[in-house]
């Protein structure tokens, strides 16, 4: 059986259209409500008609990314209890309408996080590209965060200022954009004073408060999304490490596991990135889909290549430093055990061809994704068939 095609659709604005991701040989769309206020419940009716859109074009709803976690129940303060309880609404309304698989991430503050959203590549296409030395030049000499320093060696602060040396006033204006860029999905950008005060909220919370905050959600919602036959899949961090001095969790397979035993409920489970924990040499991709694959709920494949330093760019979905041949492989098996399609979307692509042109989600162009999943599909029919 193989994994359910999906591509990610960020709404009716989206540049890239149902119809693109149709063609591109999909049955599945991943999708948010991203108008709605992060917090709010989800209403019947408004899922309903984003429901129909989707099915007018002969697909189905098959997975949420994301159902936002408030910021408050991110650190258990102001109205968090309230907003759980919004969030189990959503979570109650979405099953009435029959979407059944909801992601969600737990990273304070700021999703994912790259230097470059146009790292230009050999052949012209560009990428996503994360430049360690840019991002402590950012954190240290654009958003002057108080005492960070504190969190580098002096040889990364010294290679950090080499690197804003070599930035025209110009691309340290680009460098703080794209290191403030909105969640994806929305097009509002962060304040460098907006950015501050709300890591100035997470000064006394550490890792092991902040685990708990996640653990307290979970107990609060597993057992309801179990009830409405809903899976859970909580996004891996990326990159996996703490970034800006704020406590990142969801990092490596510990850190999964003591999210998984939690709240024993299967509801409770994993959107497995690739492209997310493959940023960690440490993490054993296959390894993981072995140990916990029971628990997987739904898929973002993606490579990345590293080198020594700590920058990493997006790769080929089939070229990296992510065993793509290994991951479907056990993914394949994992599915055949428990008898499941999971649904998968190739995570980004290159912008590439007409796309080069075109104003898209960074990481969300159309043909590059449609590469991506074709290449993927065509590896996982001959793992299938051998
Ligand atoms: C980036 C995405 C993430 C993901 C969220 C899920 O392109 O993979 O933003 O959607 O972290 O909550």
């Amino acid at each position: 059986m193989p994994m359910e095609q999906t591509m990610r659709w960020f709404g009716p604005n989206d540049p890239v259209s149902l119809r693109d991701i149709r063609q591109a040989g999909c049955s599945g769309v991943v999708t948010a409500l991203h108008h709605i206020p992060v917090g709010d419940t989800w209403p019947v009716d408004e899922i309903d008609r984003r429901k129909a859109m989707i099915e007018a074009e002969g697909m189905c709803w098959s997975v949420v990314e994301s159902c936002p976690v408030h910021e408050d129940i991110k650190k258990a303060t102001g109205n968090y209890r309230q907003y759980i309880q919004q969030y189990k609404d959503s979570l109650r309304n979405l099953a009435q309408c029959g979407v059944y698989t909801v992601t969600y991430n737990f990273m304070p503050v700021m999703d994912w996080m790259r230097t470059d959203v146009h790292f230009e590549l050999p052949n012209g296409a560009r990428a996503l590209y994360y430049d360690r030395a840019a991002f402590i030049a950012f954190d240290l000499f654009l958003l002057q965060r108080p005492n960070a320093e504190a969190d580098y060696t002096q040889a990364e602060i010294a290679s950090a200022a080499a690197k804003l040396q070599t930035l025209s006033p110009q691309q340290r204006e680009t460098l703080f954009h794209n290191a403030l860029l909105g969640l994806p999905g929305s097009d509002d950008r962060f304040t460098r004073e907006g950015v501050l005060k709300a890591l100035a909220q997470y000064a006394h919370i550490d890792a092991a408060a902040f685990r708990e905050n996640l653990f307290h959600f979970l107990r609060e919602i597993s057992p309801v999304a179990q009830e409405l036959g809903i899976q859970l899949a909580i996004h891996p961090d990326d990159p996996p490490y703490p970034l800006l001095g704020l406590p990142r969790i969801v990092s490596t397979e510990a850190d999964l596991k003591l999210i998984l035993n939690a709240s024993p409920e299967t509801a409770n489970g994993i959107c497995f990135c690739t492209g997310s924990l493959g940023v960690r040499p440490g993490n054993d991709l296959t390894g993981i889909i072995e140990r916990l694959g029971d628990r997987i709920h739904f898929i973002h494949l993606r490579n990345i290549r590293r080198n020594g330093a700590g920058d990493f760019y997006e790769a080929d979905h089939l070229d990296g430093d992510v065993d793509m041949y290994g991951v479907v492989h056990a993914l394949t098996q994992t599915m055949r055990r428990r008898g499941v399609s999971l649904p998968m979307r190739p995570d980004h692509g290159h912008q590439m061809l007409d796309d080069l042109t075109k104003q898209t989600y960074p990481g969300y162009s159309c043909i590059g994704r449609l590469k991506g999943l074709a290449e993927l599909r065509g590896l996982e029919l001959g793992i299938l068939r051998s």
